[in-house]
């Protein structure tokens, strides 16, 4: 029997302001197509099951047409007769119950099965029982439901598939604020495999727990990381993984710059940025331990235009007080929070506590958080 694993296609995600020739969002589209060539992979290679490990819309609300579009590749494989098993992550599951989950709406296709009640959910394919579990909301659900992962000796296989973190000699998670952790250790050895997902970068985890990694790079975060899918020989007791093509990311540096002045700096980094790829390549360039009074004094205006063949451009600053991100063409913020307290200590708020102002703002952004649009 052989499986098709992947995981985190976040369709819908979009970033940076590149339009395609049609006008639609430059990444969300190499998103959609990372996703396109693992099916046309499955098409060609018939596995006996796919197996989605959860992200696969990068929002609890997609839009239309990221859900058309997923629609679209998912009937592809049920027109196939390629059975497809999938558990929603943390980006897709909903905060509140009424919200309800776009996965409802794949339960009307053949042969594929969403799962996502917050509870551990077990499906035969001939000889293999699989047991799938959802991203979990409450932490206490999570961990009653993950003691339920357990191999059932009647089957020849058994596979578990989860979204969560784990942790144990190492640690894999992301920081998000509504992941779910495992503990290695409550992994169970017995199982043939272990589909995880939600850590992007793909790896083993313990002997049979694999992380099959997103299928394109979401942020920096993931610069380097190979991308692509996991085939899973379960009478061979083997696996394998399988890289796909995806856009170009290149992080330049970083460039200390302490003891030079800007004249320096730009030789610096003409030098380096002609070593590069720019077309159609997705770059930043680290500058590090500057002089605010330095980085003014660059031409990067030159620098843009040496770039504009890029898909995206961006300077990463730190100077020797504080850090900050510049981009070209995009705006590039921090985080909500980091916004905020940025925005709140730089407003003199008459007659009002900072602090207590700060606090509360902090609470709204940590609770809105769950249901980002
Ligand atoms: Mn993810």
């Amino acid at each position: 029997m052989k499986i098709l694993h992947l995981s985190d296609s976040h369709i819908g995600y979009s970033t940076y302001n590149k339009l395609d020739e049609n006008g639609y969002n430059q990444r969300e589209v190499d998103v959609q197509n990372a996703f396109i060539r693992i099916i046309d992979f499955a098409l060609e290679e018939k596995p006996d099951l796919v197996l989605h490990s959860g992200d696969l819309f990068d929002t609890v609300r997609p839009t239309n047409r990221a859900i058309s579009f997923a629609l679209e590749q998912i009937l592809r494989l049920s027109k196939a007769g390629i059975p497809l098993l999938m558990i929603a992550g943390n980006h897709e599951a909903p905060r509140l119950r009424e919200t309800g989950s776009v996965f409802r709406l794949f339960e009307h296709l053949d042969s594929v099965f969403p799962v996502y009640k917050s509870a551990m959910e077990s499906f035969k394919f001939g000889d293999l029982l699989v047991h799938a579990l959802p991203h979990c909301m409450d932490k206490p659900i999570f961990e009653k439901e993950l003691k339920l992962l357990k191999p059932d000796k009647k089957f020849k296989y058994n596979i578990a598939m989860l979204h969560a973190g784990v942790a144990g000699l190492s640690v894999f998670k992301t920081g998000e604020f509504n992941e779910q952790i495992a503990h290695s250790g409550g992994l169970d050895k017995n199982f043939d495999y272990i589909a995880l997902g939600h850590y992007h970068d793909h790896c083993e985890v313990t002997d049979n727990a694999v992380y099959a990694g997103s299928t394109e790079r979401l942020d920096f975060g993931e610069v380097g990381q190979e991308k692509g899918f996991v085939i899973v020989d379960l009478d061979a007791g083997n696996w394998e993984f399988h890289k796909i093509e995806t856009r170009g990311m290149i992080d330049i540096g970083p460039i200390d710059c302490q003891k030079m002045d800007s004249p320096k700096i730009m030789e610096a980094i003409i030098k380096r940025l002609d070593k590069v790829k720019v077309k159609g390549m997705i770059i930043r360039l680290k500058l590090v331990n500057i002089r605010s009074g330095e980085y003014h004094l660059l031409d990067t205006g030159n620098l843009k235009k040496r770039m504009k063949d890029a898909l995206h451009f961006e300077i990463k600053v730190e100077t020797t007080s504080d850090e900050q991100a510049i981009a070209f063409g995009d705006t590039v913020f921090d985080s909500l929070e980091k916004e905020f307290a940025g925005y709140i200590e730089e407003r003199a708020v008459e007659g009002i506590d900072k602090k207590k102002l700060k606090a509360r703002g902090m609470e709204y952004i940590k609770r809105a958080g769950g249901e980002a649009e």
